[in-house]
């Protein structure tokens, strides 16, 4: 098949057709950015949360209301390909309904076989490089390890209890979902901003991007996990220099796909995690907030500690 033809026919081939046409360009870009806080730094911008910032996000608990913002994985979550998931049950020593001791005691086990990188997930500081160099300037090659990263693994990610600021980008466009291709840069985020009452966003905050998009799940799950609204190029600059901890969107990869620029393949993943330490956040899911009208409470997430993993499957909680 031509790869003209390719790009037409499959969702996926948005995503795939550039990285087919990626490598003249990788060099252009800069491939090492040191961390502002030290050569030994593993947390990037999540250096931004302190106590304060938690005693302040504390004081926008309202009205008592908590929003998980997490989607459900199953086989049939849309994720970027080969990714799947799968769940075994299992209940070991209890063949034939045997059971255990006086008390007749059952349990069930389960046997998890999945790519972390599926459902609501944040993503390390180990997930995108740029030309095999990563985060504060390390070598692939120092990190890679084939039964989990030497470094930045999910295990190294702090308490994370900050204030969170929804962007409605719904409420901006009038359109549910934002359409596929759609760029947030500086002017819309702070359009958005300005909608829901000159807010600002401050250092240490997480940023979470509200357009819809997962009401496709399971409506149209080829048009969810191939296209998509989300953060632009300058907008990752604009969100990464006003010193925010973390970026996520009810998306299943954060930034706009197609993307501005077909060659530039995941370019706001190396800007945010490569050059800037921020931890990205997708398929997070504002919707509760945003129909009450709320658009910065206490946000909290603590992915799993398994050493060495990319990724985590995650549940962020939001209490307004
Ligand atoms: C990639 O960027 C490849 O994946 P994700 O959207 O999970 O970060």
């Amino acid at each position: 098949m031509k790869l003209s033809s390719l790009c037409s026919a499959l969702v996926t081939a948005t995503v795939l057709c550039a990285i087919g046409i990626s490598n003249a360009s990788a060099q252009e870009y800069e491939k090492c950015h040191k961390s502002k806080w030290g050569p030994d730094d593993q947390i990037g911008a999540l250096n931004n949360l302190s106590a304060a910032k938690t005693l302040s996000a504390s004081k926008l608990i309202k009205q008592g209301k908590s929003m998980r913002m997490g989607i459900e994985s199953n086989t049939k979550t849309p994720a970027f390909p080969p990714r799947t998931i799968s769940v075994t049950i299992v209940k070991p020593g209890q063949d034939y309904g045997q059971t255990l001791g006086n008390t007749k005691t059952s349990y069930h086990d389960d046997i998890l076989n999945t790519w972390v990188g599926i459902g609501t997930q944040l993503d390390g500081l180990g997930h995108i490089g740029i030309d095999n160099v990563f985060y504060n300037c390390t070598p692939g090659v120092d990190i890679t390890g084939i039964s989990g990263l030497k470094k930045f693994g999910i295990e190294t990610v702090p308490a994370i209890a900050t204030r969170a600021v929804i962007l409605d980008m719904v409420g901006l466009t009038g359109k549910k979902p934002v359409p596929e291709g759609t760029a947030f840069n500086q002017p819309e985020i702070e359009a958005a901003l300005k909608r829901q009452g000159n807010m600002k966003i401050e250092k240490g905050d997480v940023v979470i991007f509200y357009t819809g998009w997962h009401t496709l799940l399971g409506v149209d799950d080829k048009r969810n996990g191939s296209v998509e609204p989300g953060l632009g190029v300058q907008g990752a600059k604009y969100l990464a220099s006003l010193g925010v901890a973390m970026i996520g969107s009810d998306t299943w990869a954060l930034e706009v796909i197609p993307f501005e620029n077909a060659g530039q393949v995941f370019h706001v993943h190396q800007i945010l995690l490569a050059e800037n330490g921020i931890f990205i956040l997708e398929n997070v899911v504002a919707e509760q907030a945003v129909n009450d009208k709320v658009y910065e409470g206490f946000f909290t997430v603590g992915p799993h500690r398994t050493t060495g993993t990319v990724q985590a499957i995650v549940n962020p909680i939001f209490v307004y």
